[in-house]
């Protein structure tokens, strides 16, 4: 057993993405001493397939000191260092929250969990918010709503949370996107895109590194 683990899905579609990220991953996790376990497999039965991240996770929370996410249609830059020495002790859950014309927007494509209890309870708390299972931003949204986060004038933190205060925000440079893009970016991600599209930015920044 690893005390890091770095993981991921792609299924059907997204084979086609995880050919162009999937080779910066073994690199990063090479780099930093991470255990890589991506599945090929659907993991959730009867949702779809972005709910088998929560199956993975609550997984690999029970036994792993951390566990961190990067989707397949999102690609680690060559030189970007070790996401655990940006993490604080006192959080179990690490994400960015983005700032884009929809609010203020908490993005699961990349984040970091803390092995034990608490992260298996939240992501048992996320998988229950059934109402999100056909979302247009599926597991995310559920989240999102764990969080506390609610659609008022766009989005903002501004129900009450027991999570959200252990949770910690990463700088954007972790999951930089074109609606909220870091200037020296880690990791970019380019989510809510047809497939075609993702797939020449992948391509294109996957060509620089
Ligand atoms: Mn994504």
């Amino acid at each position: 057993m690893s005390a890091k683990v770095l993981c991921s899905t792609a299924f059907g579609p997204h084979l086609e993405l995880f050919d162009v990220t999937g080779p910066a991953l073994e690199r990063y996790a090479d780099r930093h001493g991470y255990e890589l376990l991506v599945a090929h497999d659907r993991l959730s039965r009867g949702r779809p397939p972005a709910w088998d991240k929560i199956v993975m996770l609550h997984s690999l929370v029970a036994r792993h000191d951390l566990v961190v996410w990067i989707d397949a249609d999102a690609l680690v830059l060559d030189g970007a260092p070790d996401i655990a020495g940006a993490l604080a002790r006192n959080r179990f859950l690490h994400l960015v929250e983005h700032r884009t014309s929809r609010g203020r927007v908490p993005n699961t494509g990349v984040l970091a969990l803390q092995g034990g209890g608490r992260s298996k309870r939240f992501l048992e708390h996320v998988w229950a918010q059934r109402r999100f299972v056909h979302d247009r931003w599926w597991e995310n949204a559920a989240v999102n709503h764990v969080l506390g986060y609610r659609q008022v004038r766009g989005v903002r933190p501004i129900a009450t949370s027991q999570w959200r205060g252990r949770v910690g925000f990463l700088d954007r440079a972790w999951n930089s996107i074109p609606d909220d893009p870091s200037a020296r970016p880690h990791v970019v991600h380019f989510p809510g895109m047809p497939l075609d599209e993702r797939l020449h930015e992948l391509r294109r920044h996957a060509a620089l590194v």
